[in-house]
């Protein structure tokens, strides 16, 4: 059977099951594995202060790869990446969204939102955006449009780009590399400077780099496993 290098939408196609068999892990190197993967992903830190120093690009895109494998409802994919290099396409980014901030920061969050985010000591000053490398603007289909301009219904989308943006924080955390998730408010101006098309709605931008020299971070705590963890 030929393996077909470009996905084409599937809408309307008869079930066509192939086996899966992957190969079983041992228990105990389950039990290895896994232990590391919590040691690794409990390392994970969000970034504020990014080096300019360049990342290897193919990095980030096998981390958008990753990012892709992620299920999506009806197997739809939902999702554009856009990865940003261009200095002056992130300048722009950045002037357009500390707008919106300086708006947001200045009442429009309200009061009680202003007081969650005091111990993350953000505000509405954004220089990761221009000194992370590279940026990865999320972008979610809302709908399918066809090129002859057909619409049809994305099913779970948010759903579908949460995980595929939980994935793509794992793999570039794995990878090496530090990322945040930025989610100026409203985002629209994104669609216009990236140039996307009507059906596309900003979910989320990334910074993806390398820490600052002398990069700081919260002193948070994670909730413990026995306070997310409810085993019945
Ligand atoms: N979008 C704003 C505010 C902000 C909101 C939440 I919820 C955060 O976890 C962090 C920031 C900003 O980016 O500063």
């Amino acid at each position: 059977m030929s393996i077909p290098t470009q996905w084409t939408p599937t809408h309307g196609d008869a079930y066509r099951p192939v086996p899966y068999r992957p190969e079983r892990m041992s228990a105990a190197e389950s039990l290895v594995r896994a232990a590391e993967l919590r040691e690794r992903m409990g390392r994970r830190r969000t970034v504020r202060q990014f080096s300019p120093d360049p990342v290897p690009e193919q990095v980030v895109r096998d981390a958008i790869a990753c990012a892709a494998t992620a299920p999506s409802g009806a197997h739809q994919q939902p999702w554009t990446f856009v990865l940003v290099k261009d200095p002056g396409v992130r300048r722009r980014i950045r002037a357009a969204a500390e707008e919106e901030e300086q708006l947001s920061y200045a009442g429009r969050l309200g009061e009680e939102w202003l007081e969650a985010l005091r111990p993350l000591g953000t505000d509405e000053v954004k220089p990761h955006l221009t000194d992370a490398p590279a940026l990865i603007v999320v972008f979610q289909q809302r709908y399918w449009l066809g090129e002859g301009g057909e619409k049809r219904k994305h099913y779970y989308v948010d759903e579908s780009v949460g995980i595929a943006v939980g994935m793509l924080l794992s793999a570039l955390h794995l990878s090496g590399l530090a990322a945040l998730v930025h989610t100026p408010s409203p985002m629209r101006f994104l669609s216009e400077v990236l140039g996307r098309p009507v059906n596309e709605k900003a979910f989320a931008v990334i910074p993806v780099g390398y820490p600052a020299p002398d990069c700081e971070v919260p002193d948070l705590v994670r909730k413990s496993l026995g306070q997310v963890l409810v085993e019945v």
